[in-house]
Parts: structure tokens; sequence; C-alpha cells
């Protein structure tokens, strides 16, 4: 598939995936998400692609979903049509990690497809918000589930019923960022968490991404459960021997996604 709304660029194991609007402050309409979804879905079985960063530009990462788009839309369009609904669940299917770096407006879908990555490193010119209430409608991809989950129902509530912006400082008091950094070294930070990950073993990276996922379905004693069976497996693993051989000879390990 030929892409027009993402950039995507593969070097040393990192894809790096632009979101390519700049017209529309990258508003999210279906064809973003399908290429999104493509990308991210072929990723999943391409031997380059060990981690993944999406990203905007320095001023924008989404203004939320094209509002155009959204304008003509009436309540049969919306319910029949679905849209986003199965791209984000192939996003949510992938089991490579995903960062999100972002400077700027993460809003509505754009903030929602941030939450959707596994974590978010923002410059400190970010700013987060789900200000649908301002245009008669409601989060519809996270916004009310996950964001709450991130911050908090006081925050979830303020930010949703208010569509007031949170910015990055707040944003990582809050907890919905990892780190914040100034918006300049915003994509070396990123890419430096990236190539981090790209290092380590791809089967111990899924399992943990897999198993801190869980935790928001099950409860904690599954959750435990899960999580202590998941770690037993990993000692079936050739990396797990490398990766103890190696700390025990005072040598970096060599993983081999065995
Ligand atoms: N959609 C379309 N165009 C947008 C846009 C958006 N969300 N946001 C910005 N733009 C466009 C503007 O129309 C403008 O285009 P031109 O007039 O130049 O052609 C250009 O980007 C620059 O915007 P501004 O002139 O407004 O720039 P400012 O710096 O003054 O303001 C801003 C920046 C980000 C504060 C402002 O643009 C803004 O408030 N934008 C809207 C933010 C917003 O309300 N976002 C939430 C959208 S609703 C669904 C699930 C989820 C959703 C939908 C469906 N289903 C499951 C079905 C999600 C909904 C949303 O995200």
């Amino acid at each position: 598939m030929a892409y027009e709304t993402i950039i995507v660029e593969i070097e040393d194991h990192i894809a790096l995936v632009k979101l390519n609007r700049p017209d529309a402050m990258n508003a999210l309409n279906e064809q973003v998400f399908k290429e999104l979804a493509d990308f991210l879905t072929s990723a999943q079985t391409n031997d380059k692609v060990r981690c993944i960063v999406i990203t905007g530009t320095e001023k924008f990462f989404a203004a939320g979903a094209d509002i155009k788009m959204m304008s003509e839309l009436s309540f049969v369009d919306a319910f029949t049509g679905d849209i986003f609904s199965e791209e984000t669940a192939q996003i949510m299917r992938v089991r490579k990690p995903i960062i999100a770096a972002v400077a700027g407006y993460a809003l509505g879908g754009g903030c929602e497809l941030a939450m959707l990555c596994d974590f978010i490193i923002a410059g400190d010119n970010a700013k987060f918000g789900q200000p649908e209430v301002n245009l008669g409608i409601m989060a519809g991809i996270g916004g009310t589930q996950r964001l709450t989950q991130a911050v908090g129902k006081a925050k979830a509530m303020d930010m949703n019923l208010t569509g007031r912006f949170m910015d990055a400082e707040e944003a990582e008091r809050a907890g919905l960022v990892s780190r914040v950094v100034p918006c300049k070294k915003l994509m070396e930070e990123a890419m430096g968490a990236a190539a981090k990950i790209a290092e380590k073993s791809m089967i111990t990276v899924m399992a943990i991404k897999e198993s801190v996922n869980k935790s928001f379905e099950v409860s904690l004693s599954e959750g435990l459960m899960y999580e202590r069976r998941v770690f037993n497996s990993l000692f079936a693993t050739e990396d797990q021997k490398e990766g103890m051989a190696a700390f025990l000879e005072k040598r970096e390990p060599q993983f081999r996604d065995r």
C-alpha cells in the first residue's frame, strides 16, 4: 500500500512514522487510520522493525479527527460506518512496542491515538485535550476510558467536560506521559528510547507489553497469575540464558529472539 497521509522511515530496526496532513494539523480521517493500521500490521511481521515511533511536527501531533469529514455525518452514517473501529482494533493488536513522540497539540482523536501507543514522550510544548464537548460530541476512541485509566476520574472528567488542554508538565504529573523533554530534543529522546528497546530480546519485549496491557483487562489476582506464568515461560528462551550469562561474564548480551 502506498501511503499519502503518513511517512515511514525504517532505520536501525526502528520504524519512524510521521503523520503527514500538515494543512489540517494532522487531523485524522479514515485514510490516516487505514494507512497507520496497514503499516503497523505489516511491521508486526517485518524483521527490520523492532520498535515503532509515531510522531507529528514540532507544532502538532494531531489536532483530532477531521472535523470537516465529521460535520456532515448523520447518526446512521456514524453507526453503520463505525469509522476508525477496525483500524483502532488492528493497532491494538500490534505486539511490537509503539512510542508516541508528542510535540504541540494532541487533541481529541490525536490524544486518543497517542494513548493507543504504549507510552508517550512529550516535548515541553505538548498540549493534550479532549475538546470534543465543544463540538457537541464526546470522545470516541478511548478519551473517556484510557484517559481515565491514565490520569484518574477527576482530571478525565475535567478535560472531557470542560474541553481544557493539559500542558506537558501537568500531563507528566498526572501520569499521561512518561517523560517531558525540551521540544528540540524530543526526537532524540524518543529515538533513543526506541533504540534501547530494539536491542532487547523481542520475545521479552512482547511479553512485557502483553503483561502490562493485561493489567487493564483482568483482576489483580488474575493479572499476577498471568505475569507469573509468562515470567516462568521466559526461562525456556535462549535469550534468558544469554542475558544472565552476559551479566555474569560482564559483557553486553547478544539477544537472538530465540
Ligand atoms: N479537523 C480539521 N481541520 C482542522 C482540525 C481538525 N480537528 N484542527 C485544525 N484544523 C485545521 C483548521 O481548520 C485550519 O485549516 P485552514 O482554515 O487553514 O484551512 C488549520 O488546521 C489550522 O488551524 P487553526 O487556524 O485553527 O490554528 P490555531 O493555531 O489557531 O488553533 C487548534 C489550533 C488546534 C487549537 C485549533 O485548530 C483547534 O481547536 N482545532 C480543533 C481541535 C478539536 O476540536 N479537536 C477534536 C476534534 S473531534 C470517532 C471517534 C473519535 C473521534 C471521531 C469519531 N468514532 C469512533 C466514529 C474524534 C473526534 C475528534 O477528535
